[in-house]
This record gives C-alpha cells, structure tokens and sequence, in this order.
C-alpha cells in the first residue's frame, strides 16, 4: 500500500512549512523511523522520521523543496516495492531475495514499530482478552524477580510512547509530548515494589510513569489526544495525567514540587499509620531545584516513607549535567542530608529492581526515605517535534540506543532459556495494545463544552462553588 507522507505539525503553532532537504533520494528504501527529510516550521528546522517504511516516491507536482505550504500538504509517498517498480522508480537499493518490508526486527530498537497488526491466537491475551489483574504486592507477600513481567511492561511503554510520537507528528497529539524512550526500566522496577494505594508524582516526562503505575494505554492515548475517554477527561494532556485510583498523583509540566508533593503525601502516611509508600520521580534538571533540598530534608528528618528516584539522564532539555553540576552522582548529596543514596545503572532493570526493593523495603519499616540515582538517557528528542541536533552527538545518541533497556532484558532472558517466540509474543501483544490505544483514542468523543467549568471550583462571597462560576 502506497503511504502518503503529508506535511507534519510540528509544535504548538505551526500552520505552513516547507520541506528543506530530503534525507533520502528518490527510490531509496526508508526504513521505518529513519530521518527521512527536514522540515522549516515557524520557530525551527526538524528532522522528520518516517512513519513508515517503503520506497520513496516525490511526484513531479509535489511542493519543490522551500515552497511553504499548509499541513497536511501531500509530499511524497512510501510505496512497496512492487508499486515503486510500477511507477518506473530507479530502485537503487533493491533488497536481496524479498521485499524489506516490513520490518522484519521483532526486538524494540527504539527505531519503529513492526507494521502489520498480528492476529490473535485463540487465548492469546489481547486488549479485548486482558490478563486478570494481579494480587497486590502484600497479598504475595515479598516478590520475586519476574523478567517477564518487567519485559511486557518496559515494551508497553515503549509500543505506546511510540505510537503516540507518530501521532504527534500527525498532529493527533495537542500539546508537548516528551517520550520516556531509553528510560524505561526505571519506572517499571520502581513500581513492581508497589501497591495501588502507594502514590507516585511524575514530570513532564509521565507517560510511563503512568502506565508502570497501571494507567490503562487506552485512557493515556485518548488523553494526549484531548478526548473525553482520557484519563483526566482531554483536559489535561501528556503533562497533566492523573489517576489517582491506581495512584498516579499526576505528571506536572513545573520541573521540582513533584518532590514537595511526594513528601507531603510520605507526612500524611506517617501521620496516619497506612503503611503507603510514595514515590517521586524527577529528572537531573530537578535536582538542582530548591525543591530537592526542601523535600528531601523534611522527609529525612521526619522518617517520611518516600523513595527519590532521580532519573539521571544527563541533560536538562539541552544543557549537560556535567555543566550544571561539578558533583557528577546526585545520589552523593544525600551525605548532606543523613539519608542513603545510591547511584544505579538506569538501563539494568534488575539492578533498579534490587534497589528499589531495598527502598520501599526500608520506607515500609518506618525508617526513612533513600534518594536512588538511576543513570540513563532519553533516545529521542527531549519534547517531540523539537531539535536533536547541536548540544548532543549522534555517536553518543547512537551508543545508547545500543545500550537499550529491553534489549538488556530480552537477552537475559534468552539466556536463561526463554524462547524467542515466546518473547516476540509478547512484543506482538505490546504492539497490538499500543494500536487498539490509538484507534480508541482516534475514535473517542471530544469533551462537550458545555462541561467546560466542570471540576473548576472557585469562590463567590467567601462560599467555595464549584462546577463553573
Ligand atoms: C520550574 C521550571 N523551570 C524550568 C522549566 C522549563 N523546563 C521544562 S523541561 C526542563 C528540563 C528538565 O530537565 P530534567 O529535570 O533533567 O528532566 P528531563 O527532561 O531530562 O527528563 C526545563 C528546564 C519548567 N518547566 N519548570
Ligand atoms: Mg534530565
């Protein structure tokens, strides 16, 4: 099938651009997120991926390269090759044997997703057929190290995170949308030490902060997309997901109270005995935020069951932590503040596992909070649509992605004898939830403005009302 590739939104306000250069020639095989052409929005020139993959076509009447042109504009097109060959394409890259398409790689590379939507097997856990929800972890008592569990969870963050990077590019997503891709082992080792009732507080960067904690793919995606169906009714976006039933206490665009906020909730759970853990995760750029010292203080002298988890990947949008910071290891701050601080591989999702542990372990016995460094990277942009290029080298990009969190794990695993098809499945069951997300998303409803001043609360005459004044 021949794939239209339109002219992408890129940001918050862009309406016309022009394409700058293509990446790729004509007749060259694009593989499914390679940089494919760069484009001049009103505020900068990207480099776009393909959606993608197949050979690419540039009809005679498509906008020459610098014509400004509306999004959406038609450009060029991602043929098979039997189409390339019917339009008289010269195919310099012809793939030996059969067609390349599609991409043949079952493993998460952070570079794209297989294309077609696998069939179920009868049994075979889909969206429609979910898996029975756990028992909590105090139900199983101490948990063991479940590979599995933690592979199916790090790939659902990374099926959904870029599924929703390609909706964006198609103007799908309102808003900033800042990927966790390359980080997710921290997230989901951090929450499988914990309950529902134990609350976490997340950043600008919450996608998978949210769905390790259980936020449903579906609610996440139709969130991003401004529908009713999202998990906080279209109102908030990326940076504004809340859930506080499977206790996701929100992602927040402001870089620091998250870990006001964690500790807040660690006060309260001391003050009432309810045995909750609470969770801030935050990047680098926060730890030099007065907040840190603030909340990282009281929680140590108060004993307060929280975990820090400082999500070390070395830049604040583009500024280096080493530039920011003469101490490289945040978690040697702790010596300031009398609590344990350990420095981990970020990308090892068993040693966050073992550290975590060791965390709520500690939180739940009433002896205070620890401040966990987990040392990683972020593979993509830090916000979609935005540069990548200038503060940060595609070596250094490039070895990172060799240093992939699920790949690590996958390989374990083969190691200790998991089949690879029985590995691929459950990369295919990922794939397939973060494709019934999107289309639930794309079909939901937009929220009915006559709602609009819905959970609004405000004041008349020193009477709170609420539902719009
Ligand atoms: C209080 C505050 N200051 C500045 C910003 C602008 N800002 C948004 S994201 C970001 C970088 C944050 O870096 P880091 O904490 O390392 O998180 P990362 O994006 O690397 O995950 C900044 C400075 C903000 N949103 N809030
Ligand atoms: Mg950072």
């Amino acid at each position: 099938m021949a794939h239209p590739v339109t002219m992408p939104r890129q940001g918050w306000t862009m309406e016309t651009g022009s394409v700058v250069e293509w990446l790729k020639r004509p007749g060259e095989f694009v593989r499914q997120g390679e940089q494919l052409m760069v484009i001049q929005s009103d505020k900068a020139a990207n480099e776009i991926e393909a959606l993608e993959s197949g050979y690419l076509d540039i009809p005679s009447d498509a906008p020459a390269v610098g014509a400004e042109v509306p999004i959406g504009t038609l450009l060029a097109y991602l043929l098979t090759e039997a189409e390339a060959r019917e339009r008289g394409l010269h195919i310099p890259n012809p793939s030996p044997g059969k067609s390349p398409l599609p991409n043949p790689s079952p493993v998460a590379t952070g570079e794209g997703l297989p294309d077609p939507t696998p069939t179920p097997r009868e049994g075979e856990r889909t969206p429609a057929n979910p898996a029975p929800s756990p028992p909590s972890r105090r139900e199983r008592g101490d948990v063991a190290f479940d590979g599995l569990a933690l592979l199916r969870a790090m790939l659902r963050i990374r099926k959904v995170e870029e599924a929703l990077a390609r909706a964006h590019q198609q103007g799908l997503v309102h808003g900033a949308c800042h990927t966790y891709v390359g980080e997710e082992a921290i997230a989901t080792a951090v929450c499988a030490h914990l309950d529902e009732g134990d609350t976490i507080w997340s950043t600008h960067r919450g996608h998978g902060h949210a769905l390790a904690k259980g936020v449903p793919p579906r609610e996440i995606a139709a969130e991003l997309f401004g529908r009713s169906t999202g998990c906080a009714g279209g109102r908030g976006g990326s940076m504004h997901l809340f859930k506080p039933e499977v206790g996701l206490m929100g992602t927040s665009g402001i870089v620091g109270p998250c870990i006001l906020l964690a500790t807040g909730a660690g006060y309260t759970s001391s003050l009432l005995g309810d045995g909750r853990v609470s969770v801030a995760f935050f990047g680098d750029g926060a730890s030099n935020n007065g907040a840190f010292h603030e909340g990282i203080n009281l929680a140590t002298i108060w004993n307060l069951p929280v975990i820090f988890v400082c999500e070390n990947n070395q830049y604040a949008t583009e500024v280096p932590f080493a530039s920011v910071s003469k101490q490289p290891d945040v978690s040697k701050r702790a010596v300031g503040y009398g609590l344990p601080g350990v420095t981990v591989d970020g990308n090892d999702v068993r040693a966050v596992w073992e550290v975590a542990r060791e965390a709520v372990d500690r939180a739940r016995a009433g002896l205070g909070p620890t401040l966990i460094e987990a040392k990683t990277y972020r593979t993509r942009a830090h916000s979609e649509g935005m540069r990548d290029a200038g503060y940060r080298s595609v070596e250094e990009i490039d070895a990172w992605k060799g240093r992939c969190p699920i790949r690590h794990l996958r390989a374990t695993l083969e190691r200790e004898g998991h089949q690879p098809e029985s590995l691929d499945a459950i990369e295919a069951e990922m794939d397939a939830e973060a494709r019934d997300a999107i289309a639930f998303a794309t079909e939901s409803p937009w929220p009915d403005g006559r709602t609009a001043a819905d959970h609004v609360v405000g004041w008349v005459a020193g009477t709170p009302v609420a539902g719009g004044i």
